[in-house]
């Protein structure tokens, strides 16, 4: 008998999730694996560190509204087609979201609240929550991770309380250490909306970088100080369906760009959708993990989820402090090559490697630290390919003995012979 993990549930079965049942259809892939994740709500446990910078982020933005949402089971309409965004747009698909059904999905963004949280009366606005993609298998990937999303809304017409705002924060701004990057023009592009009085627009753009410049400030200003350097930030372009013009930020940090979160100007589209076409404002979505990962020197993003007291009793909600990696376990590796099937002849999806991962979390769970492409090899007469991942398995409280990860090693290949038809070398 296998244990627990090994075993599927029947397909027929309806999916149950918080208590609430969902029929299953051609839509489903939400595995066992990943439901068992909703509910945990780090970042609602308290002295867990994603709690700690959830808090800290509440306290820079005083006075805004805090969402808490039930489930992460959200319409496909909420996630994406409230938003605009377009039919084929690659987040859509199987490969990339977890569906429950056709029309329920795991949200892979806290955007999906954005246009129900508009409808209350209020102007400003924090959602916290998990977020579910299915995605590549390293350190700094992982299937669920949590976000949060921060709005701020303001009666379109006499701006000048926006402007003496404005004023005030970018005067602060300009006594700090940080070192702002911003090449980013608004054009055609990436345009103020048709919609909008550029001004207003502009004031709108304004007062959200400020904001995220303070909270990035507030965040890594100590980091940088500690160094002697100033805080490098970078703002750059970037496109959502849902907001223009839009923004990525990207932090210095230990010598690399690192992308913290997307923002803009929310379209008037979205706004009018939730009945409030009569008001402007900003929204921006951030990653707490990759946050935390640097704040807390935290490498191994598989930690977050540690019930080990080892992790949990060295943080208490509220501090910042560096984590004592506990001592780290000998990694096992084991290489898989195989041929794909023949897509066309076999009328099977086409190969993707979100499919493979998905099955070796399944299977290895948390015991799997890394899985990466070896060898990708096309034969030059039969144009037949074939595939090398070295699958990397590593405790992080335990060493693994070599017949556990034999046994581990089997099963993944049992299973993705059979759900995706390859042929092992
Ligand atoms: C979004 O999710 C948009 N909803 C952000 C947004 C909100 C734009 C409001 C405009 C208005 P993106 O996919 O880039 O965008 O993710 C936002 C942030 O989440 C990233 O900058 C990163 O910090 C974090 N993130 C994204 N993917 C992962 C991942 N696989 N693991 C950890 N963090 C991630
Ligand atoms: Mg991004």
């Amino acid at each position: 008998v296998l244990p627990r993990r090994f075993q599927s549930t029947t397909p027929t079965e309806p999916l149950t999730v918080l208590g609430k049942t969902y029929p299953r259809d051609e839509w489903t892939n939400a595995t066992p694996t990943i439901l068992s994740k909703v509910g945990r709500n780090l970042h609602l446990q308290e002295g867990h560190p994603l709690s700690t910078l959830r808090g800290i982020i509440e306290n820079h933005f005083e006075g805004y509204q805090s969402v808490r949402t039930e489930s992460p089971i959200v319409t496909v309409h909420q996630n994406f087609d409230e938003l605009g965004f377009p039919k084929d747009h690659p987040g859509r698909s199987k490969t990339d979201s977890y569906y429950v059904n056709a029309e329920h999905m795991l949200r892979t963004h806290t955007s999906a609240h954005e246009v129900e949280s508009y409808r209350s009366d209020k102007n400003a606005f924090l959602i916290a929550a998990d977020v579910y993609r299915r995605d590549e298998i390293d350190s700094s990937h992982y299937p669920v991770f949590h976000q949060m999303e921060g709005m701020r809304i303001w009666d379109q017409g006499d701006l000048s309380e926006l402007k003496a705002e404005n004023a005030r924060l970018a005067a602060e701004l300009a006594k700090s250490p940080l070192q702002v990057e911003d090449d980013t023009v608004v054009g055609p592009s990436n345009p103020y909306q048709a919609k909008h009085d550029p001004e207003h627009a502009a004031e709108i753009t304004q007062n959200l970088k400020h904001r995220l410049n303070g909270l990035i400030l507030k965040l890594f200003g100590h980091v940088a100080a500690a160094k002697g350097e100033p805080l490098r930030i970078r703002w750059i372009e970037a496109t959502f369906p849902w907001t223009s013009p839009s923004f990525e930020v990207e932090v210095w940090f230990n010598d690399d760009w690192l992308e913290i979160l997307g923002c803009g100007v929310v379209m008037q589209q979205t706004l009018e959708t939730s009945g409030m076409g009569h008001k402007a404002g900003w929204a921006f979505g951030l990653g707490l993990e990759r946050i935390a990962m640097v704040l807390f020197d935290i490498q191994d993003i598989r930690l977050f989820w540690s019930t080990d007291s080892r992790f949990l009793n060295q943080f208490e909600q509220g501090r910042i402090n560096t984590f004592k990696p506990y001592s780290k376990y000998p990694p096992v590796n084991r290489d898989m090559s195989f041929w794909l099937p023949d897509a066309a002849v076999e009328g099977r999806e086409p190969w993707h490697e979100n499919d493979y991962c998905e099955i070796v979390r399944n299977v290895a769970g948390d015991l799997v630290e890394n899985v990466s492409l070896i060898d990708d090899f096309t034969h030059p007469k039969t144009g037949r390919r074939s595939l090398a991942y070295r699958i990397n398995y590593r405790s992080m409280d335990r060493s693994l003995r070599n017949e556990d990860v034999n046994e581990l090693q089997a099963e993944v290949e049992k299973q993705v012979v059979e759900a995706l038809g390859i042929e092992m070398k």
